[in-house]
C-alpha cells in the first residue's frame, strides 16, 4: 500500500548500509538503521492507541532519535507536530490543546512542568532526552524493526507547524504529504543535490528550514548529513572541510564572516551555501563573496508555503533578491486594496499558488479564508516587487512581525501580555536592527495615570510566559505612544527612535527612562 511521503523519504532506504547521519563525535547512523529505529517507534505509537490522523506533539532536542519520530509519524500515518524547544509551558499548553495531540514527547527535565498540561488535554506524555534516550525510546527498544506502513494519499496531513498570528493567537498550518514531498523534490533538483553531497546541518529541526528543506532534500537525494545539535561556530568551522553544502539563516553567515578562521581556503571545496528564513543583507552577500569567492544562494519561503522562490543554482544569484518562483509555483504581486495583479516593477502583496501551499489553518476556517483565496493563491503578508529580469525582491512586510535570528516573533502576543501587567495602560513592541540576530525586540510601555509600574516585575512575569527569544531586549516607559490622526500607533516612529540602539556607538543615556 502506498504512502507517498514515507516511501520517497524513508522506505526506499530500508536495509541500506549507506551513511545517513554523522554526529559531531564521528558516530554514524546508516540509512537502514534509521529506518529500523523509526519502525520501532511506529509500533510503539500503536501501543499508545494512536490512529492515522492523530497528532503527536514533540518538544524534544535535536538528535537522530527525534528525527526518527518524524519518520515514524509518516510511516504510521500520524501528524507530526514539532515544537520549538524554547517554548514555555504556557505556550505549549495552547499548542497541545488546540491540536488535540494524543501523545506528547518532552525532555525529562520538563516532565513535571508539562504533566498537568498533558493530563488536562488527555494526551499521553513520554520522554525523549537530548541523548535520544527516555521512556519512549526504552519502550520502543523491544519493538520489531519492521513496520507495515500505513497507506496514505498525497492529500493526507503529514505535519502541523504552529505559526503565530497578528492577532496574537497561533495558528496550526496543516501541511500535506504532497506539500512536503513536491517541495523537497523540486528543491533537490534545483539545487542539484546528489547522493555524493554532504550537508552540514546546524539548524533546529522543529521548523520548516531545518526539518523539511534540509532533511527532506538529504533523504530524497540519499546524501549524508553532518548533524550538529545546534549552530556552534567552532564545530561548523571544524566540519566544513568534510561538507559540500551548508544551509542557514543569515546569522550563521554573519557569525562565520566575523571569524578569521573562515577563509577562502576553508570553503574552496564547497558546492553550495543556502540562506533563508530572514532577509540576507546585500552587504553580507557581497562580503561573503569577497571572502570566499562563493555567492550565497538565497531563497524565500514560509511555514504555510514551504519554499516558493530561489535564486538560480546555475546563473546569476542576485544580492538583495530571492530569485525566481520554483517550478510549479505561481507568484504574483497584487494591489493591497483591489487584489488585482500589478504590473512588473510595482510594489504590492506577494501571493503564491502551487502544490507547496498548505491546506489551511487547523480549526480556523475564517483565518484560512482570510489568507488563502478560493483560487488557491495564498496571501503571504510579505511585500515585494519583480525586477525587469524576473527576480523577486522582498521589500517589506504587510504583517507586524519581527524575525530574530530566523525565529518569528509576533508583537501582538507580547503586547497582550504586557497590557495585562500591573500599572500598564498600553504597550507597543517593535523590531529594531541587531548586528547578530538581524532584528531584535524592544518594548515601549505607557503607565496608567498616576501609577509607576515595576519594570523588573514585569520583565520577570514575561520571562515565565514567553520563550527566551521573544523577550524584549529593552523596555522603555514613555508618557504616550505616537499615533496618527486615525489613532493608530505609529510603530515606524518608535522604530526610528530606537532603531540604532544596538549599534555599538549608541549612547543609551540620551534615551527616555530605561528599563
Ligand atoms: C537564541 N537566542 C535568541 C535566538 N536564538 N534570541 C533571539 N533570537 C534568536 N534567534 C537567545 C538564547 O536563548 C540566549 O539567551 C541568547 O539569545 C544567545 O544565545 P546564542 O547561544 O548566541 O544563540 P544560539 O544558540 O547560537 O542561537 C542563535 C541561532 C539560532 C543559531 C541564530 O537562533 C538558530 O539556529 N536560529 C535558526 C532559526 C530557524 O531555523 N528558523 C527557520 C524557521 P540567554 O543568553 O539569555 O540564554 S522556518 C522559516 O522561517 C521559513 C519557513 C523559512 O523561510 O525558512
Ligand atoms: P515563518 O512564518 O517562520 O515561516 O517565516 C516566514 C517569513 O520569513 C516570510 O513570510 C518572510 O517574511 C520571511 N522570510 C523567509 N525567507 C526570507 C528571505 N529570504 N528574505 C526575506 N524574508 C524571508
Amino acid at each position: 500500500m502506498a504512502n507517498p511521503l514515507y516511501d520517497a523519504l524513508f522506505g526506499r532506504h530500508q536495509g541500506k548500509t549507506t551513511p545517513f547521519i554523522q554526529l559531531a563525535d564521528g558516530q554514524v547512523i546508516t540509512h537502514g538503521s534509521f529506518v529500523a529505529l523509526s519502525a520501532q517507534y511506529a509500533h510503539l505509537f500503536g501501543k499508545f492507541g494512536l490512529e492515522p490522523g492523530d497528532r503527536v506533539a514533540a518538544q524534544i532536542e535535536k538528535s537522530p532519535q527525534s528525527l526518527a519520530v518524524y519518520a515514524a509519524c509518516a510511516q504510521a500515518g500520524l501528524v507530526f507536530l514539532p515544537l520549538n524547544t524554547a517554548y514555555t509551558a504556557d505556550e505549549l499548553s495552547y499548542f497541545v490543546h488546540d491540536s488535540g495531540a494524543r501523545l506528547m514527547l518532552c525532555d525529562n527535565k520538563r516532565l513535571e512542568a508539562l504533566r498537568p498540561i498533558a493530563t488536562a488535554a488527555g494526551a499521553s506524555l513520554e520522554t525523549m532526552n537530548v541523548d535520544g534516550q527516555g521512556s519512549f525510546s526504552k519502550q520502543a527498544a523491544s519493538m520489531p524493526t519492521v513496520f507495515h506502513t500505513v497507506a496514505r494519499s498525497k492529500d493526507d496531513l503529514a505535519a502541523f507547524l504552529y505559526t503565530s498570528g497578528t492577532t496574537g493567537r497561533s495558528k496550526g498550518a496543516m501541511l500535506t504529504q504532497e506539500n512536503l514531498l513536491s517541495n523537497g523534490q523540486v528543491l533537490m533538483t534545483e539545487w542539484a543535490f546528489t547522493g555524493s553531497d554532504v550537508l552540514l546541518h546546524a539548524l533546529p529541526i522543529f521548523h520548516t528550514h531545518g526539518l523539511f528543506v534540509a532533511t527532506n532534500i538529504a533523504l530524497l537525494s540519499g546524501c549524508k548529513i553532518l548533524f550538529l545539535s545546534k549552530f556552534d561556530l567552532d564545530a561548523v568551522i571544524d566540519l566544513l572541510p568534510q561538507a559540500t553544502t551548508l544551509m542557514g539563516v543569515p546569522t550563521f553567515y554573519t557569525r562565520l564572516l566575523d571569524d578569521p578562521r573562515f577563509t577562502k581556503n576553508l570553503t574552496q571545496h564547497m558546492r553550495l551555501f543556502v540562506s533563508g528564513s530572514a532577509p540576507l543583507l546585500a552587504e553580507t552577500h557581497l562580503r561573503f563573496e569577497d571572502r570566499t569567492g562563493h555567492r550565497i544562494l538565497e531563497r524565500y519561503g514560509m511555514t504555510e508555503t514551504n519554499m516558493s522562490t530561489t535564486n538560480p543554482y546555475r546563473g546569476e544569484r542576485r544580492a538583495g533578491t530571492v530569485g525566481f518562483p520554483l517550478p510549479g509555483v505561481e507568484l504574483k504581486i497584487t494591489d493591497s486594496i483591489t487584489g488585482e495583479t500589478l504590473p512588473q516593477g510595482e510594489i504590492g502583496k506577494i501571493e503564491v499558488r502551487g502544490s507547496n501551499v498548505f491546506k489551511g489553518y487547523w480549526n480556523m476556517p475564517e483565518k484560512t479564508a482570510e489568507e488563502l483565496r478560493e483560487d488557491g493563491f495564498f496571501i503571504t503578508g510579505d511585500l515585494g516587487q519583480i525586477d525587469a529580469d524576473g527576480y523577486v525582491e522582498i521589500v517589506g512586510r504587510n504583517k507586524d512581525l519581527i524575525i530574530s535570528g530566523g525565529y518569528n516573533i509576533y508583537p501582538k502576543e507580547i503586547e497582550l501580555l504586557l497590557d495585562m501587567q500591573d500599572g500598564i495602560l498600553e504597550s507597543a513592541i517593535v523590531g529594531v536592527p541587531h548586528p547578530d540576530f538581524g532584528e531584535t525586540v524592544v518594548g515601549v510601555l505607557v503607565a496608567n495615570p498616576g501609577e509607576t509600574p515595576d519594570l523588573e516585575t514585569i520583565k520577570k512575569n514575561i520571562t515565565t510566559s514567553l520563550a527566551r527569544f521573544k523577550h524584549p531586549q529593552k523596555l522603555f516607559l514613555l508618557p504616550e505612544l505616537p499615533r496618527n490622526t486615525m489613532g493608530k500607533v505609529q510603530k515606524n516612529v518608535l522604530r526610528e527612535e530606537f532603531g540604532d540602539m544596538f549599534l555599538p556607538s549608541k549612547d543609551l543615556t540620551t534615551l527616555p527612562q530605561l528599563g
